[in-house]
């Protein structure tokens, strides 16, 4: 049986759980609301991280690797609007498409240690390994908005891509965490695009970015809204 192991909250994951969506595969939701102890994580993955993903007898972390398996393990559905890519890469661009994605990663890591930070007590501005990671944001931004064709299109045009995914759940994960962090989205008009467009597609509503900070306590039925104690 298919499982992905992962938090709500964390992006790579969001980018896992929703290409699952859209190449149409069911799995078991190993979804974690706590952090396991140490000993838990390691039992299922050495780098302690989410996603984590068993799949016919493999076990898989790095969310760039579990998306380029998946996209070469199962045929991509020809639905959609635009259709998923069936590809990680195109064999035409296949070296500046992979790229594409590390620097997507690489903006969702600078949120991602910015965020796990916060949260021990240090914001960006008080450290200064942090705010290297905060003026990451512009340039990486900046970088890939030249890589989108226009305002009307993802990285591969005519195709979803799983840059497209990974972009957008970053992109969302900053706008949902009290990080003090501004992308600054005016400036980068098709990625802003790229962002508005992507909330709306099924796939992205069905697996929501949820609001969080350290005083909410759980979701209301509707699986959205954050409680406060
Ligand atoms: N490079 C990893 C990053 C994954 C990652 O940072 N996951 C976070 C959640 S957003 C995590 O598991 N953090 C817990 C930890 O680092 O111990 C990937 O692409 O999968």
């Amino acid at each position: 049986m298919r499982s992905l192991f992962y938090t709500l909250g964390s992006p790579f994951a969001r980018a896992i759980r929703v290409l699952l969506h859209e190449l149409e595969l069911d799995y078991g939701k190993e979804e974690e609301l706590t952090t396991p102890t140490v000993e838990e994580r390691a039992a299922v993955t050495p780098t302690l991280q989410v996603p984590t993903l068993r799949d016919k007898g493999t076990t898989l972390w790095e969310s760039g690797l579990i998306a380029d398996y998946l996209l070469s393990s199962y045929p991509a559905p020809e639905r959609g609007d635009p259709p998923l890519a069936p590809h990680l890469a195109r064999p035409e661009s296949a070296w500046e498409d992979r790229l594409i994605l590390a620097t997507a990663q690489t903006l969702g890591s600078a949120a991602t240690i910015i965020s796990q930070m916060r949260w021990a007590g240090v914001a960006w501005s008080d450290n200064d390994y942090l705010t290297r990671c905060r003026d990451r944001l512009p340039h990486l931004l900046g970088w890939l908005e030249e890589r989108l064709p226009d305002t009307g299109h993802g990285f591969f045009g005519a195709h979803l891509s799983a840059q497209d995914i990974f972009l957008v759940c970053h992109l969302d994960f900053i706008a949902n965490r009290p990080l003090d962090l501004d992308p600054e989205l005016e400036k980068f008009p098709k990625t802003d695009a790229l962002v508005t467009r992507l909330r709306t597609r099924p796939s992205f509503l069905d697996n929501p970015i949820l609001w969080w900070d350290p005083d909410v306590t759980g979701y209301a039925e509707d699986g959205r809204t954050p409680l406060y104690a």
